[in-house]
């Protein structure tokens, strides 16, 4: 057996997180559309919880955020001038325009791409193809910046394949892992992959929001990887009429572990079946379905009990379910959270940890992680600037405090001061996180 361990890369918050209510079917971001912001608290949130990940054993990188604005986008788009010029008149005109200019969505890593470990892939190397998601135009800007992100942590041409994102068309419409579940007996172990999609490329959708996922996005992104063991659920209709733009919004799996609710799948006896024949002669998989009646799936969007992040702790018997405040807040969750951990089953216990201002937007904690399994080769060739740890905290707490702002409101966007504040904490932090030169558009 290959040991192996699952890493967690989770998404810098940038210095101009904000709430534009820019994702339809995300009810929190549309809920919160145009509060206030507090970049710098948001920031050190997502620092706690890594810190919190590395001190249990796992380990945990660092994703950089993107430049923002993307001035190179608004000059796309026929505004030109100096860089003020460009952020003025854009935001006098076309306001909605600039805000996903300054989204700082980047920091959902689990959108960042889909991966495949070595032990699944055809080539026996680690492969990621960044998603290039297309549904929402702010996410849109992000695939392009991601790739030379993934190719900065892991760039090894050996053992690690970052593929180019799928084609920018509404056919491939691809947001990354937050739609892909492994599972296996350990994380060095051959896997099952679970590739749930929303709808059929040629199919007419017409729900009430947007299916994101496409089946053929999927399917491309396997035959590319050489991926092995793959199922492709869809997901329930109705979970995303309910708000669950994501499967991770509805189901997390670790493991053998699948915890996932009773909306998940269209059909979720099929999909158990698909998942129990493709792991058989590996591992019986374990299924932990909460039901309609003990949460309905109004609770569970808005608790986002399963945006936990399922880990298996080192030197822990049983995986541990980091949830999310929300949780413990929402009676029903919290219940059906208690109840999972004082079950005889797979998840020993549950802790509770504070992203709020990720969360106002609708990105739990396993929606800012990208997890990543690697064996301790492809481990030491990461790029060591990006691992986590206490040190590495107290520098980012440090940079955060002085280059952060403490609050944003939406109007703020169109200081062009903000341009210049961003980009002075991208170029400090290039050189913390050793990425390189020109790796953003301003430093090229
Ligand atoms: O794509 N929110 C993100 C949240 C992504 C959560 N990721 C996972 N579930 N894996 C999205 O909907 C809101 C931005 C705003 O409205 O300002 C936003 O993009």
């Amino acid at each position: 057996m290959t040991s192996a361990i699952e890493a967690n890369c989770d998404g810098l918050v940038g210095p101009t997180h904000s709430y534009a209510g820019l994702a339809p079917g995300n009810l929190a971001s549309a809920r919160n559309s145009g509060d206030p912001s507090h970049p710098r608290g948001a920031v050190k949130e997502g620092l706690a919880k890594m810190r919190r990940l590395a001190d249990l054993g796992i380990p945990q990188f660092v994703l950089p955020p993107h430049e923002r604005p993307d001035l190179r986008f608004l000059s796309a788009i026929g505004f030109s001038g100096s860089d003020a010029r460009i952020i003025e008149t854009a935001y006098r005109t076309e306001p909605e325009l600039v805000n996903a200019a300054y989204s700082a969505s980047s920091m959902w890593a689990a959108n960042a791409a889909t991966v495949t470990p070595s032990a699944d892939a055809a080539d026996g190397r680690v492969h990621f193809t960044p998603a290039n998601l297309l549904t929402n135009l702010h996410r849109s800007l992000e695939p392009g910046q991601t790739t030379t992100i993934l190719r900065r942590l892991f760039p090894d041409p050996d053992r690690f394949c970052v593929h180019d994102p799928l084609p920018a068309r509404p056919h491939f419409a691809d947001e990354g892992a937050a739609n892909h579940v492994r599972l296996c007996a350990d994380h060095g172990e051959p896997g099952v992959n679970l590739f749930v999609w929303g709808r059929g490329a040629w199919e007419h959708w017409d729900g009430r929001f947007p299916a994101r996922q496409t089946l053929e996005a999927y399917e491309a992104v396997a035959r590319r990887h050489g991926t092995a063991r793959a199922v492709f659920p869809r997901q329930g209709r109705a979970a995303i009429n309910g708000g669950a733009f994501h499967n991770d919004v509805v189901c997390v799996g670790t493991r053998t572990c699948l915890l996932f609710h009773e909306s998940a799948f269209e059909d979720a006896a099929k999909a158990q079946d698909d998942i129990r024949r493709t792991a058989e002669g590996l591992f019986e998989p374990l299924f932990v379905e909460v039901s309609e009646a003990q949460l309905p799936l109004a609770d569970a969007v808005k608790s986002y009990l399963f945006n936990s992040q399922l880990l298996a702790v080192p030197g822990e018997d049983r995986l541990v379910l980091l949830a999310p405040a929300e949780t413990q807040e929402t009676p029903l969750a919290h219940a059906a959270a208690q109840a999972l951990a004082s079950s005889n089953g797979p998840i020993g216990r549950v802790e509770y940890v504070d992203v709020r201002q990720s969360m106002r937007n609708g990105g739990g904690p396993a929606c800012l992680r990208l997890r990543v399994v690697l064996t301790d080769d492809e481990l030491a060739a990461a790029n060591p600037a990006q691992r986590f740890d206490a040190t590495l905290h107290a520098r980012l707490n440090d940079w955060a405090d002085r280059r952060y702002r403490d609050r944003l409101v939406p109007a703020d966007l169109a200081d062009p001061a903000l341009v210049g504040e961003s980009r002075a904490a991208l170029d400090e932090l290039t050189a913390i996180l050793d990425l390189g030169s020109g790796f953003y558009p301003f430093q090229r």
